[in-house]
């Protein structure tokens, strides 16, 4: 087999941009002549994950799902970027423990609360600051942030964050450095 397969761990609240940057990374992958998968939360919740709610359990067995389903696409040598949530750090470490050491690869969008809300692309915290939605990351439900990712992703001081190609980038140096390109 021509490539070392891994999961691509994107954590992060809702509106971090962990979709838009699993797309960006796929592409520049792609280009290299790598093949990649995206498992994203919000796409298997209608699929594998549609029996699913967001109560801390079904998070957790969200979580769990799609760490075992990263798990075979590793195995079978792809390079696969889970991006979702994830807001629980024992249900992040559980997904861990399924591979391989090294193979696990933590991405965490740290962008804050506030830009977040500001880009509402869904208009999602607007219902949840009005209450329409209840048990929303950030607002009424927990996010804990990575307490060791390998990647962090900062945004800037004072700024946006960081562009979803200069994050995919990061991610590339990252793969190369550690022999999965
Ligand atoms: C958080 C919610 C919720 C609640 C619906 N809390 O930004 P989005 O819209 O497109 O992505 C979010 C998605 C979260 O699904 P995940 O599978 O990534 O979550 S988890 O890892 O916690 O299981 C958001 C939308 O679903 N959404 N209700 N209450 N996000």
């Amino acid at each position: 087999l021509q490539q070392k397969g891994c999961v691509i761990w994107l954590t992060g609240l809702s509106g971090s941009g962990k979709s838009t940057v699993a797309c960006a990374l796929s592409r520049s992958l792609h280009l290299r002549g790598k093949l990649t998968y995206i498992l994203d939360g919000d796409n298997i919740r209608h699929g594998l994950n549609r029996d699913l709610s967001f109560r801390a359990e079904d998070r957790s067995e969200n979580i769990r799902r799609i760490g075992e389903v990263a798990k075979l696409l590793a195995d079978a040598g792809v390079i696969c970027i889970a991006s979702l949530i994830s807001p629980y750090q024992k249900d992040r470490d559980a997904c861990r423990a399924l591979l391989p050491k090294g193979d696990f690869i933590e991405v965490f969008l740290d962008v804050s609360l506030a830009v977040c809300e500001a880009r509402d692309p869904k208009g999602l915290y607007k219902l949840a600051r009005a209450g329409m939605i209840k048990g929303f990351t950030g607002i009424d439900d927990p996010y804990e942030p990575p307490c060791s990712c390998e990647i962090l992703l900062k945004q800037q001081k004072g700024s946006d964050c960081m562009s979803p190609s200069n994050a995919a980038e990061v991610v590339i140096s990252y793969l190369e450095k550690n022999g999965y390109l």
